[in-house]
């Protein structure tokens, strides 16, 4: 795994730096800490302002309702404006056009979300999707689909996590539950539609 940082993130001299892992030879996950500086007022705007809506999935042959809130914006023209210009830096950076985003909300430590990839929206073998994390701190796990040891990151209030490479297929992520409380955290999941067509 190489943690060298790279170069700086969006040219800007001053600005982030992107330290990226190699997760294997195919997959990698970059973590840029703080590349969103005024990361309290956007939780806020978002908290009061996202259309959150409580989501179920069927898992092993039953619904269950999902342990926390999410909001889409199926076009990011709907999107909040600091979310706009923070897709299209994403673009000018990975090269892939981030048009659409869904928020999620974890309301304290109890909620969470378990191991997957992001089966729907990253359907390319090679996808770059980016989280940003706004608010508490949580835990953002990744291990091998096969399973095996995981690699944990922590992003706190305005980090980037972005995982790269064959991530979505050969890998699998989660933000567990914490057994200490937290506050509520958002991830801002930014998706692109060319990644939700295969090859
Ligand atoms: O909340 C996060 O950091 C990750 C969210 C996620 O993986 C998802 O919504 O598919």
């Amino acid at each position: 795994m190489s943690d060298a940082p790279l170069p700086l993130f969006g040219g800007d001299e001053e600005g982030p730096r992107a330290r990226r892992m190699h997760l294997d030879a195919h997959s990698w996950v970059e973590h840029v800490p703080e590349w969103v500086a005024a990361a309290d007022d956007l939780f806020h705007e978002l908290l009061g302002t996202s259309a959150w809506e409580q989501r179920s999935r069927w898992m092993y042959g039953r619904k269950v309702t999902e342990p926390r809130l999410t909001a889409e914006h199926r076009d990011l023209a709907t999107a909040p404006g600091m979310l706009r210009d923070l897709a299209r830096r994403l673009t000018e950076r990975y090269g892939v056009v981030y048009d659409r985003l869904w928020l999620n909300l974890y309301r304290d430590h109890h909620d969470s979300t378990g191991w997957h990839g992001d089966g729907a929206s990253a359907r390319r073998r090679e996808c770059v999707v980016p989280v940003l994390s706004l608010g508490a701190a949580r835990r953002f796990l990744l291990r091998p689909t096969g399973g095996g040891p995981s690699t944990r990151l922590r992003p706190v209030s305005g980090d980037l996590v972005v995982m790269g490479g064959r991530c979505q297929t050969d890998w699998r992520h989660c933000v567990p539950k914490e057994s200490t409380p937290a506050g509520p955290r958002i991830s801002v999941n930014f998706a692109a539609s060319s990644q939700s067509v295969p090859d």
